[in-house]
């Protein structure tokens, strides 16, 4: 393998896997991306040109996509839709890009042979009850809630579809809630960090008591370069670093580590349809591929709010506009 094409490659996660493949491997890497809000040219920039190439297309152009495709011996494919609340407001954009831009890559990867590994969510099994001790395993039926779960459900079972039908040369990782740089600031965590550094006040929904098991951005992308190297062909590997924590816990470390009071939140419009609780069992991933986390959450949490301290200039010009929309949904 020597050219990997990364879908979504200026996003949250596809930027931090481009730099992870940098650092850590040969690979020749090739970003497309259609620079959605959610993508940031900035983010790629700094990578050294002759390791990797950006084309600016979207993933449902079949042409593009064709021409890219052929080109690369690896397909990761990061590209979606990925914001729950927005996918409550224009379920649209999601079923263009998630499932339309998802078939339009494995028919690529079918005809031109090519090794392809499609990124997802645990969202694909709906939620657990807070006081359940069960975990998400490969073997959860799927229960997806959300316009944005079951557009990513749905793009996970075309792929398995075009392994079993077509032979598709693919494998599936399910990973839960992630945090680290480059997370568009309409997220939970960034959300509240930037209204810290702003002087307002974390907003939780409901009562604060969803819990979502938290994984650092370099830790997921980590398990997603082993199972492209070494995962085996047809196969899903849950992808999770035992992070599980309320909302309300996440904010009063957040408000601890930027010494304000810890009580000093709002309760704001909870979520329609809200998921309780995401968890994950990795066993697959740590026993078949020797995968572990490198991150504790307590620290990586401190750096992420360092990150975030330092970049304000990338995201002080969206910040006004995101809580606009918010206060719209009485968010
Ligand atoms: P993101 O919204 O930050 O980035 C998405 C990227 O895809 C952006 O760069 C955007 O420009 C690009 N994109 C969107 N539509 C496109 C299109 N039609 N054609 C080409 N590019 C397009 O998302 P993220 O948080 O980095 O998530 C990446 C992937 O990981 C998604 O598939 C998501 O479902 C999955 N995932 C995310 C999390 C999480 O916690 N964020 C957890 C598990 C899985
Ligand atoms: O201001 C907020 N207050 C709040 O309490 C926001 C933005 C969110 N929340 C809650 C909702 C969730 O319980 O925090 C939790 C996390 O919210 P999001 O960051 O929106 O993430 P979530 O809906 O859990 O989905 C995320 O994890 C799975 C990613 O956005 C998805 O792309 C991924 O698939």
């Amino acid at each position: 393998m020597q050219r990997v094409l990364v879908t979504g490659g200026a996003g949250f996660i596809g930027a931090n896997f481009v730099d992870h493949l940098v650092v850590h491997t040969d690979l020749q890497v090739t970003v497309l991306d259609a620079l959605t809000y959610a993508g940031h040219r900035e983010a790629v920039d700094g990578f050294p040109s002759d390791r990797v190439a950006f084309v600016h297309g979207d993933i449902t152009d079949a042409e593009v996509v064709d021409r890219e495709v052929a080109e690369a011996d690896a397909v990761v494919h990061f590209a979606a839709e990925s914001h729950n609340d927005n996918s409550l407001h224009d379920p649209r954009p999601f079923l263009d890009t998630n499932v339309i831009g998802t078939y339009t890559l494995i028919e690529a990867a079918r005809r031109h042979g090519t090794r392809f590994h499609h990124v997802s969510t645990d969202e694909v099994y709906g939620d657990l009850e807070l006081d359940d001790p069960a975990r998400f395993t490969e073997q959860t039926p799927y229960n997806p809630s959300s316009p944005y779960s079951s557009t990513k459900a749905a793009s996970d079972l075309l792929v398995r579809a075009w392994v079993r039908s077509f032979g598709l040369q693919a494998t599936l990782s399910n990973c839960s809630n992630n945090y680290g740089p480059w997370q568009h600031i309409e997220k939970f965590i960034p959300r509240q960090i930037t209204n810290l550094l702003d002087g307002r006040r974390p907003r939780l929904y409901g009562e604060g008591k969803n819990v979502r098991d938290w994984i650092h951005v370099d830790d997921h992308n980590s398990a997603v370069l082993a199972v492209l190297q070494r995962g085996r062909i047809g196969e899903t590997y849950l992808i999770g670093a035992d992070g599980e924590r309320s909302n309300k816990q996440v904010v009063e470390q957040l408000l601890t580590t930027m010494g304000r009071p810890r009580d000093d939140y709002d309760l704001v419009a909870d979520r329609p349809g809200h998921d309780l609780r995401y968890a994950i069992d990795a066993t697959k991933l740590r026993t078949e591929l020797g995968w572990t986390p490198r991150y504790d959450f307590d620290s990586g949490l401190a750096a992420t709010v360092e990150w975030y301290r330092r970049h304000e200039d990338w995201w002080r010009p969206v910040k006004e506009a995101t809580e606009a929309r918010y206060a719209k949904s009485g968010q």
